[in-house]
Formats: structure tokens, C-alpha cells, sequence
């Protein structure tokens, strides 16, 4: 149910029994993320006016420079959530292994685990250009009150109990599912209160805009090559448009909202894509299929691999069902 100048708050306690173990201990979650990012925006908006943007120094797992607000995006979301007696693990994009919570502790019941990518896209932070938040949760599998391990961590994405995302855009957003459809909250910055702006979202079944970034053409398997010509292509309804905004969460609500594709394919120099399973394709592909959307590796869907690592990358098309069709066509008559 929703109604109008309903806030989320609202929102989490009506829809509490929609929730599959509706122990409350997931709304208390929900809610521990709102807050959590309620702060991050809080210093994402204000990055233009203090020195906060910039490297730390430190390189992360991936290689990749570090800046001072995915630091602070990462210590947020690990401090709220740690605080509450709801989850036992979290697992970030930002650090290496997993982070066990109170789970030596023979009494801990908490049941969930968190896997985040705590500020995505964060190299377009310097340049004003919309970041966001993915998150994804699921129950633990080993027993409560034993050490929480990585087996926890990967599961693959069909166990998703809740994913969303947070989008530090012209407003800002929290758009989630938990299994129940999807539904997006804008921020009214004024009064620090997320409303029901976007209730039950559907993305188109068809859409105009491919998001790609096509620098890498050269690169990409030979089924990209044939469906990008055949996006530029002049019959029906093509060419498509291109938009590319290189921010995953940005170019995926563009695209869920207007109907479109993103890819990010694997390639001759990244034999596995760019993006993570578990931070990044996991969270997007349960939100897009919830939405009536699809999303794949191009040839099998992504809530059904198997992960093997923390870190694992994979190659995602994720968007209008019939244009995750098409391409998946084009995939397969490459091969
Ligand atoms: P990040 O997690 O290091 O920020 O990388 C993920 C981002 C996505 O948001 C975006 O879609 C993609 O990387 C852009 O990559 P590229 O610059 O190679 O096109
Ligand atoms: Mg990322």
C-alpha cells in the first residue's frame, strides 16, 4: 500500500509483513541505511565547498585510487549497521575480506548479512556528476551464534532478501526492493525525510537509450560489436540514443525510468568485465527484475551464478526485458 506524502519511515513499518521472515529485524535494517545515507549525502553535497576531494593515498582492493569521501561513504555504512543487533557480516567493495560482527559471540542472533559498495562511480565525484550507494543483504546460512564466514557472502543473487541503492543526484534518492516490487523515496533535504515519490517502479519493456562505454569498442567480443551497429541501426524505432554517464546507479535509474540498456561486456583487456557480481551486478539485476526488467552476463542470468570470490567481476546487461533479449541474440549468434 502506499498513499500519498508517505515517508519511508511510514513506508517500512506498513509494509513490514510483506517482508518474508517479517521478524521486524530487516525494517530496522532498511532503516539503519536510510540514516546512513542521510550522512553520506550529507558530505557529498557539501565535497564542492570543504577540501574532501582527492585521493586518501591509499589504493583499494581493486588497484584503484581511493578518495577521501569512499573512505568516509564506507566507514558510514559500516558504522551504522555494525550498531545495530540486526546484522553479523559485512562484506565492501572497499575492503579486502569480509568484517565479522559480534559473530564469536554465541549469543549474537543477529541473521543478516550486507554486501556494499559504499560510494559507486566515485571518480566522477571531482567533476559534480551524480555517485551512489548499492547495497544487498541476505540471510546468513551458517548457524546463529557461530563466526559468520565467507560461505555467508556467496550466495548467489536469488537469495537477495532486500538490495537498492542510494542516488546522490539533483535530489536524492533510496529506491529498493525486498522482493515485493520496487519503490523509490526522494530526500526533501529541508527536513532530512525520504517521501514515496516513485511507488511500484516498472521499467519499460522497451526503451531508446544504449549506455556503453564505447571508447572501449575496440575491444569489445565481436556479439557487442554486431548489437551496438544494430542499436545505430535506421529502421523501426533505432538508432537508439547513447548516454553514458559512467555512474552504474545513475545510468541504471535513467535507463529503469525512461527504458533503456546499460553493458558493461567483457573485453580482449578485461577478460571478466569491469563491474562485481556481489557489490554491483547482484543488487542491480534482483532491483531490474523486480521492476520487470532483466538483466544477464550476456547469456545467463545473473541472479543464478555461483560466486567464488568476494571480489569477483562479471559482465552485465542489465535493462528493458526486450532489449536484454536483443542483445542476449546477439551474444549468442556470435558464438
Ligand atoms: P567503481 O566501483 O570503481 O566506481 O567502478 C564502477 C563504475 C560504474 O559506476 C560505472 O558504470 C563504470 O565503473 C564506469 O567504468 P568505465 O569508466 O570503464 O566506463
Ligand atoms: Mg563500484
Amino acid at each position: 500500500m502506499s498513499r500519498k506524502n508517505q515517508t519511508l519511515g511510514e513506508f517500512i513499518i506498513e509494509n513490514q509483513s510483506e517482508f518474508k521472515y517479517s521478524s521486524g529485524e530487516l525494517s530496522k535494517l532498511i532503516n539503519a541505511i536510510r540514516l546512513a545515507a542521510k550522512v553520506v549525502n550529507h558530505e557529498v553535497n557539501k565535497a564542492g565547498l570543504v577540501d574532501i576531494i582527492g585521493t586518501a593515498g591509499d589504493t583499494n582492493v581493486q588497484g584503484e585510487d581511493q578518495q577521501k569521501l569512499d573512505v568516509l561513504a564506507n566507514q558510514t555504512f559500516i558504522q551504522t549497521l555494525s550498531k545495530r543487533e540486526i546484522v553479523c557480516g559485512i562484506a565492501s567493495e572497499e575492503e579486502e575480506d569480509f568484517i565479522s560482527i559480534n559473530s564469536l559471540d554465541e549469543n549474537n542472533q543477529n541473521k543478516y548479512v550486507v554486501l556494499i559498495d559504499p560510494l559507486d562511480g566515485s571518480s566522477n565525484i571531482d567533476v559534480n556528476v551524480s555517485v551512489g550507494t548499492i547495497f544487498s543483504v541476505y540471510r546468513r546460512i551458517t548457524p546463529l551464534g557461530t563466526p559468520v564466514t565467507k560461505e555467508d557472502f556467496l550466495q548467489p543473487g536469488r537469495n537477495q532478501v532486500a538490495a537498492g541503492y542510494i542516488i546522490y543526484g539533483t535530489s536524492t534518492m533510496l529506491v529498493y526492493t525486498t522482493g515485493h516490487g520496487v519503490n523509490g523515496f526522494t530526500l526533501n533535504p529541508a527536513i532530512g525525510t525520504f517521501y514515496l515519490s516513485h511507488p511500484n517502479m516498472q521499467y519499460p519493456k522497451d526503451g531508446k537509450y544504449y549506455s556503453i562505454n564505447e571508447g572501449n569498442y575496440i575491444h569489445f567480443p565481436k556479439g557487442v560489436k554486431s548489437y551496438l551497429k544494430y542499436c545505430q541501426m535506421e529502421e523501426g524505432d533505432r538508432p537508439y540514443s547513447s548516454r553514458y554517464i559512467g555512474s552504474l546507479v545513475s545510468d541504471f535509474h535513467r535507463n529503469m525510468i525512461k527504458g533503456g540498456i546499460y553493458i558493461y561486456p567483457k573485453s580482449s583487456v578485461a577478460q571478466a568485465g569491469k563491474l562485481r557480481l556481489l557489490y554491483e551486478c547482484n543488487p542491480m539485476a534482483f532491483i531490474a527484475e523486480q521492476a520487470g526488467g532483466r538483466a544477464s552476463d550476456g547469456f545467463n542470468r545473473i541472479l543464478d551464478i555461483e560466486p567464488s570470490e568476494l571480489h569477483q567481476r562479471v559482465p552485465f546487461f542489465c535493462g528493458s526485458y526486450n532489449m536484454v533479449k536483443d542483445a542476449e541474440r546477439f551474444m549468442a549468434e556470435a558464438q
